[in-house]
């Protein structure tokens, strides 16, 4: 990568280390607050640090780390002209605007709203501007990452593209479509009414516009860890993908069924006909199908790299993998935690058992899991040769062994934090709620065992985010000068050829956008016209006192 193409990344990795500590720290008080034995000093509130948490590490820390990353990719895949740089700067800093606007009101505790900011919970205006120009920043970066692939087709007409902007192109795709809605509910609904310029605000469109986008977004960040997956991993195991036709099939169904299932986090709500639940319930297993499909072709990329090492036994291939590389480790260790982590999001997704676990904290633990294991230790196997490679510098055997202690950390802390979440979730206990004793009720004395638990894990975790920031923070000044290698993978050589017609975007996209308009168009029209009117801005209650 260029020295110019460096700096932006690294930009945004600063931001996303940042909020790793701030956000990881809010985390530690909550799991404290929840034994009973702690109360938040100076008069902050619950909710204050439990948003600062979820909208610092859920929103802020994955949209600049995967932004910065895919600049990375593309760079390093396609190329980016001065005006393309030009623009991404652009884009960075309109996004650290809108967040630092947004943060300030909720450390102000004016927008205590959760990182879900749904109605009826009511935020200063500055908080909704602030989102509006974070959007407004990851727009521009999209139309940076499209503009990209464009130019590249055009250069090298008939090729199929590299797998990598393939990927990003794609991500950016569900990005800016999902962000639709977000903007709507924002733009239409929250600033309006935080304004007071209307008084009321229909809670249930703004629910169903802000899972239409909330659904996605958990693939917005899934998928550049499977972008590292397919397009690094093979390479740091000394092997090849096994198929680039099937990672771009898996790719393409992301896009057509990550959007339109945004009902599967409204199984419970009234005022949505149960038939379009049914449908979004349906499509929601099938954008399992994808991640079926990755887990098969990890496996077959393991197996055949341990063979062609001369591993030959049905499980050779797991004595092959380099378990002493940091780079390999941490995300091994995400993938293997993505086994539990997608069996508790199909349960999620049964109507029935969805009534067991809903708003309990069985469903914290289930993204703490997906998000803050899987994603989370893919991001930092990634950043194990990102930064060195962005800051000229080399990963040094000690840096590596402190990486694998970090992981092990990591996967002891969330073993105890996400396993206890998901007992005491079956349990009953609810989510996002501080420690209270329910008047003494006895059911509440099988649930304190469990936030003992989770406590302990998050202070383990804690200890996770203080290895990590000193390495980052290693990486990044003082490891030993050299140059890292940008591991791209080769695709295997007796693979399926890819077939052409995945580089057709005007057909995918174009079914993705008929999905989407079966899926919601008639249980829209249905919410706006049967739900009641709106209800009262709720200001004082929460956030905007
Ligand atoms: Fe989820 C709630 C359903 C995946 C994140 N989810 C959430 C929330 C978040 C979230 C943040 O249907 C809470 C939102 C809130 O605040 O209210 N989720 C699913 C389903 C999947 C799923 C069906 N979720 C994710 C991912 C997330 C994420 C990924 C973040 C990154 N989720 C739900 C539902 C709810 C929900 C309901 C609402 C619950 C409620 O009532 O509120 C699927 O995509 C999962 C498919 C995954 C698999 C696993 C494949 C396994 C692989 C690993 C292979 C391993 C290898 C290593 C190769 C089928 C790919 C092997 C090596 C060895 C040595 C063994």
């Amino acid at each position: 990568l260029t020295k110019k193409d460096s700096k932006l990344s690294m930009a945004h990795m600063w931001v996303a280390f940042i909020s790793l500590l701030i956000g990881g720290l809010m985390g530690l008080l909550q799991t404290l607050v929840r034994t009973g034995r702690f109360t938040l000093p100076f008069g902050i509130d619950y909710y204050q640090i439990l948003t600062v948490h979820g909208v610092i590490l859920a929103l802020v820390l994955t949209t600049f780390f995967i932004i910065g990353f895919q600049f990375s990719l593309m760079s390093k895949t396609v190329g980016m002209s001065d005006k393309e740089r030009v623009w991404a700067w652009i884009a960075f800093w309109v996004m650290l605007v809108g967040t630092i606007a947004a943060a300030t009101m909720i450390l102000l505790g004016k927008a205590s709203v959760l990182y879900t900011f749904y109605a009826p919970l009511a935020a200063h205006p500055i908080f909704y501007f602030g989102l509006t120009l974070v959007i407004v920043g990851t727009w521009i970066a999209c139309f940076v990452n499209f503009h990209q692939l464009y130019k590249w087709k055009k250069a090298n007409k008939g090729e199929k593209s590299p797998l990598l902007a393939f990927m990003v192109v794609i991500n950016m795709i569900i990005w800016f479509i999902s962000t639709i809605g977000v903007a709507a509910t924002v733009l239409i609904q929250f600033i309006p009414w935080s304004l007071g310029i209307v008084d009321e605000i229909n809670i249930l469109v703004s629910r169903t516009l802000f899972w239409y986008f909330g659904h996605p977004l958990v693939y917005f960040w899934l998928l550049p860890a499977y972008m590292a997956w397919y397009g690094i991993i093979p390479k740091i195991i000394g092997g090849k993908i096994f198929s680039d036709g099937l990672a771009r099939l898996a790719f393409i169904l992301f896009l057509l069924f990550s959007i339109p299932v945004g009902f599967h986090h409204q199984l419970l709500e009234p005022g949505i006909d149960p038939f379009w639940k049914y449908i979004q319930v349906v499509l929601t297993f099938a954008v399992a199908i994808p991640s079926l499909l990755t887990a098969f072709s990890m496996f077959a990329t393991f197996e055949t790299a341990g063979r062609a090492k001369g591993f030959n036994t049905l499980f050779g291939w797991f004595k092959a993998l380099p378990w002493k590389d940091v780079r390999f480790f941490a995300p091994m260790v995400g993938m293997i935690a993505f086994i539990p982590a997608g069996a508790g999001g199909l349960v999620n997704a049964s109507n029935q058992l969805n009534l067991v676990v809903h708003n309990t904290i069985w469903v914290t633990g289930h993204f703490h899991l997906t998000l803050a294991t899987t994603v989370i230790l893919t991001f930092f196997g990634i950043s194990y040769w990102l930064v060195p490679v962005l800051t000229g510098r080399k990963l040094d055997e000690k840096t590596n062994r402190l990486g694998i202690i970090q992981t092990i950390v990591w996967a002891i802390g969330m073993f105890f934090m996400s396993g206890s979440m998901h007992i005491a979730g079956l349990l009953g206990a609810p989510r996002r709620s501080a420690f209270s004793e329910y008047n003494g009720s006895e059911q509440v004395t099988e649930w304190i065992g469990y936030q003992y638990g989770q406590a302990i894990g998050g202070s383990i975790l804690f200890i996770g985010i203080i290895i990590m920031m000193y390495t980052f923070i290693y990486m990044t000044f003082f490891a030993p000068k050299g140059v890292e290698e940008f591991p791209i993978a080769e695709t295997a050589e007796d693979a399926e050829p890819t077939p052409m017609i995945f580089e057709n975007w005007r057909l995918w996209i174009g079914i993705a956008v008929v999905l989407i308009a079966f899926a919601y168009t008639i249980p829209f029209i249905d919410i706006i016209q049967n739900s009641p009117p709106g209800s009262p801005t709720f200001k004082g209650l929460i956030g905007n006192s």
